[in-house]
């Protein structure tokens, strides 16, 4: 490591001077680190394998901070969060108090947005350009944003956008790879591999112009013969003709694993008027056997052997998603009307198994979560019994459609919310924990939340045949099975009584149950006898049935892994308020703040969520009463 390249790069500066052949070294000790580093932390190997050249091109060309480089979705950002002095704290990498998967403005000043959220970079980029020029300042815009982020709909937005008298200059790096995190799917996919094919075409249209324009002695008439044609054979040889029709000129394609076409074609770019698309090719995965061979199981990784690529992570209890994978071919053998629809996540939600025996009735529609929602609801339109599964976080994107698109028309769509509440390592822009607050403020809307393994299926199949929306949330991981939990028949608004106890009850949501059983055991150490409640919905919440459970006790506590504002907690409030016994409620839940990485253990220690701390709290609260 001492006489390495990598050990010499402090800051982007440090690149400067580097010879072609020390930069191909220096590209390699990059990757090893990647690798050796993320085999320990887990983390988004593959992408930020396949962005490691455009990293260092692009910071050559570029003189970051000063000039602006954002990275779209940010998990390809390892290789530019190491050239830009984080080298030595790289192996916290997603670690609690360590660095984080994403760039992170709080991190470093070469991080200009937190991104985590595919489609945006556009956005921003084009906001960045318009309060340069309304500044009067002449810093660099660049962003580099991903094959399968470009075709989101929020890209298109800014693309519409971008040309449209932007006037001043935008890089866009469209690295270009064939893949979301599955293989990329749609029109726009479709149209880059066929770009993909036409190599050297840029050179040819600039020598056509040059022709043409320099022709002597042309009249008018034959200059504009000559122009149609320089058209129309630039339109039979250009195939970038989509991105120049939104006005935004297109360069490429390029090989984006080589340093030197990448860094001069961006400083080629840098000198052009307006918006200007660079469409580099890469390899995901590139440079580790593994994740060539197999890129869409690299995307995110847990901690992997190096040798063999075999993740680490303990089998064991089933996940959430697992069991929703498996009840959904269950769904989809017994019912012919079930269909299933992904944003670009059919791994990460469970549906490819349902997408292999059901390709027909399988819809992968990329990263267009708006686009998802509304698409079920024309397909329940057309009678279809449409489950769209997406993770919380993303759902945001879609709370319109949820609200005008579904609720509004009470459409009986399902809507599987994964990943829901604290996720863990990847940290604040991929908790999942207002999906409660947005669902239930829906009319018409129906939400609930298994307490364990088996009210999953039962749900699913509650949900299929309620005939409105209904939502399922649960979280990240094992699914688990406390005793007693999980008997009894799903009912409208009702919750299930898992054990009953004097002193205090205990109604907890989802994977609060079982930290709901838990402080109840800790409470019957300190003589404090507790019901506990596996609430199951969130919305509606039938107001007689906690009222029953309520009624007599000290306390009645809420558990909920989710913000507080609005969610299942208030709904519970709502429901004692209109109580005749005045029993007090403590709500438990998640803070009104962007919570940062760390294992889902460590965060929920830290905002008080276990078994121990609400265990504490309540026997503190008997004591004061
Ligand atoms: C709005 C949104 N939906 C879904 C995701 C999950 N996600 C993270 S990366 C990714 C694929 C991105 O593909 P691409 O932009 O081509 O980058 P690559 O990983 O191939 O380099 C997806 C779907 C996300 N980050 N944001």
């Amino acid at each position: 490591m001492s006489d390495s390249i990598i050990s010499r790069i402090d800051s982007p500066l440090d690149l400067r001077s580097l010879t072609d052949d020390q930069l191909a070294t220096l590209c390699a000790e990059i990757r090893e680190l990647i690798i050796k580093t993320t085999s320990v932390t887990g983390g988004h190997l593959a992408s930020s394998l396949g962005a490691v050249e455009i990293a260092v091109a692009i910071h050559r060309a570029l003189d970051a901070p000063r000039d602006r480089i954002i990275w779209d979705v940010g998990h390809q950002a390892y290789a530019h969060k190491i050239i830009t002095g984080r080298r030595d704290r790289f192996e916290t990498l997603r670690h609690e108090g360590g660095l984080s998967g994403f760039p992170r403005r709080s991190e470093s000043e070469y991080d200009v947005v937190d991104s985590g959220h595919a489609g945006s970079s556009l956005s921003y980029g084009i906001g960045l350009v318009r309060a340069r020029d309304l500044r009067g300042e002449d810093y660099a815009i660049a962003l580099v944003i991903g094959d399968g982020s470009m075709s989101s709909g929020v890209a298109f937005e800014a693309m519409n956008q971008a040309g449209h008298n932007l006037g001043s200059n935008l890089i866009v790096i469209l690295n270009d790879n064939e893949m979301s995190i599955s293989r990329n799917v749609g029109g726009i996919a479709a149209y880059l591999s066929r770009l993909r094919i036409k190599p050297g075409y840029t050179h040819l249209k600039t020598e056509l112009e040059e022709i043409v324009s320099t022709m002597p002695g042309v009249g008018e008439g034959l200059l504009k013969m000559a122009t149609h044609l320089k058209e129309s054979i630039t339109h039979a040889l250009v195939p970038g003709m989509l991105f120049e029709a939104f006005g935004v000129k297109y360069v490429g394609p390029i090989d984006g694993h080589d340093v030197t076409q990448v860094e001069e074609t961006v400083r080629e770019a840098r000198e052009i008027e307006g918006p200007v698309l660079i469409h580099a090719i890469t390899q995901k995965g590139k440079g580790y056997d593994h994740s060539e061979r197999l890129p869409e199981k690299f995307h995110g990784v847990a901690a992997f052997e190096l040798s063999t690529g075999v993740s680490r992570r303990k089998g064991g209890e089933s996940s959430y998603t697992e069991i929703l994978s498996e009840a959904m071919l269950k769904m989809g053998s017994e019912r012919t009307d079930v269909v299933a629809v992904t944003a670009a996540m059919k791994l990460g939600t469970g549906l490819d198994a349902f997408s292999r025996r059901y390709p027909r009735r399988f819809f992968d529609v990329g990263i267009a979560e708006q686009f998802a929602v509304n698409l079920s609801a024309g397909l329940a339109l057309g009678g279809l019994k449409p489950v769209v599964a997406i993770y919380s976080t993303f759902l945001q994107r879609a709370v319109d459609q949820l609200a005008v698109e579904i609720c509004l028309q009470e459409l009986p769509v399902v809507i599987v919310v994964d990943r829901a509440g604290l996720v863990g390592e990847d940290g604040s822009t991929h908790h999942g924990y207002f999906d409660l607050t947005y669902l239930r403020m829906l009319p018409n809307m129906t939400v609930m939340a298994p307490g364990c393994a088996a009210d999953l299926e039962k749900m699913l199949r509650f949900a299929l045949d309620l005939g409105r929306p209904a939502a399922i949330r649960f979280p990240r991981g094992r699914a688990a099975q406390p005793d007693g939990v999980g008997a009894s028949e799903i009912s409208l608004g009702r919750g299930e009584l898992v054990s009953e106890g004097d002193d205090v009850v205990l109604l907890g949501l989802g994977d609060m149950v079982e930290v709901a059983v838990d402080t109840a055991s800790l409470l019957a150490e300190r003589g404090i006898s507790a019901s506990v409640v596996n609430a199951r919905f969130a919305k509606p919440i039938d107001a007689d049935f906690v009222q029953g459970v309520a009624a007599g006790k000290k306390l009645a506590v809420t558990l909920e892994n989710n913000v507080l504002s609005g969610g299942f907690g208030s709904g519970v409030m709502q429901a004692m308020a209109a109580a005749p016994a005045d029993i007090p409620l403590i709500l438990k839940g998640l803070p009104d703040a962007f919570i940062q990485h760390g294992t889902i253990p460590e965060l929920l220690s830290g905002v008080g969520l276990t078994a121990k701390a609400v265990a504490e709290e309540i026997s503190r609260n008997l004591q004061e009463l």
